[in-house]
């Protein structure tokens, strides 16, 4: 899943796009690249970053879905409003970092349009997540609150078969607790869903590399932090550089088959 942030305050790539054209080129390169979608999204969730406004959204991601048609393409927001407009322009997932929580005509619009949906955790939200985050066992924590999204997801009428899980990397967690995640992500593939991880160039991946400061981290670590995700069963791996992980974890997917077909 290649990221597009159409978001003048992204963390990594904030500001990259000046017009929708060139949002439009980068997405079809991802694709190019060996992207299965791009995830195109108005809003930063950045720790600190305030939301942005329903119009102000559609502003920036409409010409960009409109660009984007006939390609596969996945909506990062947590409006219905946005959510609703991009499924018509021809969206195949919603991709909602509050997994429901955030508004109350969310899982209706993806119930009524037949879209894939993405659920993920956070604890908090985006203004004061990364204010101390706590919890007695993050895995098993992380793992019931998407076990009780999933199961709030099916009861709105949305089928479970379409339905993904992500731990939600750097959303109201520490850089061990991001790590420990990881490492018990055998935990959530348990639940039988395909589970996403969002790893790349978050400040995490820097942290380990010893630069305990950083706000973001480099494609080397983001690669083998991916890696080690999709060791632990991860499916689906949201990333800002595609090429660079696509060849990472075809090799990883040989070496697993033990065969190159
Ligand atoms: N991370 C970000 C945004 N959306 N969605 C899912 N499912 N999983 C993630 O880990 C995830 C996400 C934050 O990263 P980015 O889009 O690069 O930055 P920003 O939120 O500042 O636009």
């Amino acid at each position: 899943m290649g990221i597009v942030n159409v978001t003048p305050d992204s963390f990594s790539d904030g500001g990259r796009f000046a017009s929708a054209e060139a949002a439009v080129l980068a997405a079809r390169e991802m694709l190019d690249d060996g992207a299965a979608i791009v995830d195109v999204g108005g809003e930063s969730t950045r720790p600190g970053s305030a939301g942005v406004t329903l119009d102000e959204e559609l502003r920036r991601v409409v010409p960009v879905l409109e660009g984007l048609a006939g390609a596969p393409v996945s909506i990062d927001t947590a409006k219905a409003g946005v959510a609703r407009r991009a499924v018509a322009l021809g969206a195949q997932l919603v991709n909602d970092v509050t997994a429901l929580r955030g508004d109350p005509a969310m899982a209706g619009v993806v119930a009524d349009s037949g879209a894939y949906l993405c659920l993920m955790h956070m604890q908090g939200e985006p203004r004061s997540m990364q204010h101390s985050p706590r919890y007695e066992d993050v895995v098993s924590e992380v793992v019931a609150f998407l076990e009780e999204r999933l199961a709030v997801a099916v009861d709105s009428g949305i089928p479970e078969d379409r339905v993904c899980l992500d731990p939600g990397i750097g959303f109201g967690k520490t850089a061990d607790q991001n790590l420990e995640l990881v490492r018990g992500l055998g935990t959530l593939v348990a639940l039988g869903r395909p589970v996403v991880v969002g790893l790349s160039r978050k400040s995490t991946i820097g942290k380990a590399l010893g630069h305990a400061e950083a706000r973001r981290g480099s494609v080397e670590g983001s690669v083998g932090a991916a890696v080690a995700a999709f060791d632990r069963g991860a499916a689906i791996f949201r990333v800002h550089d595609v090429r660079e992980h696509v060849e990472a974890l075809a090799l990883a997917a040989a070496v697993e088959r033990g065969a190159i077909a």
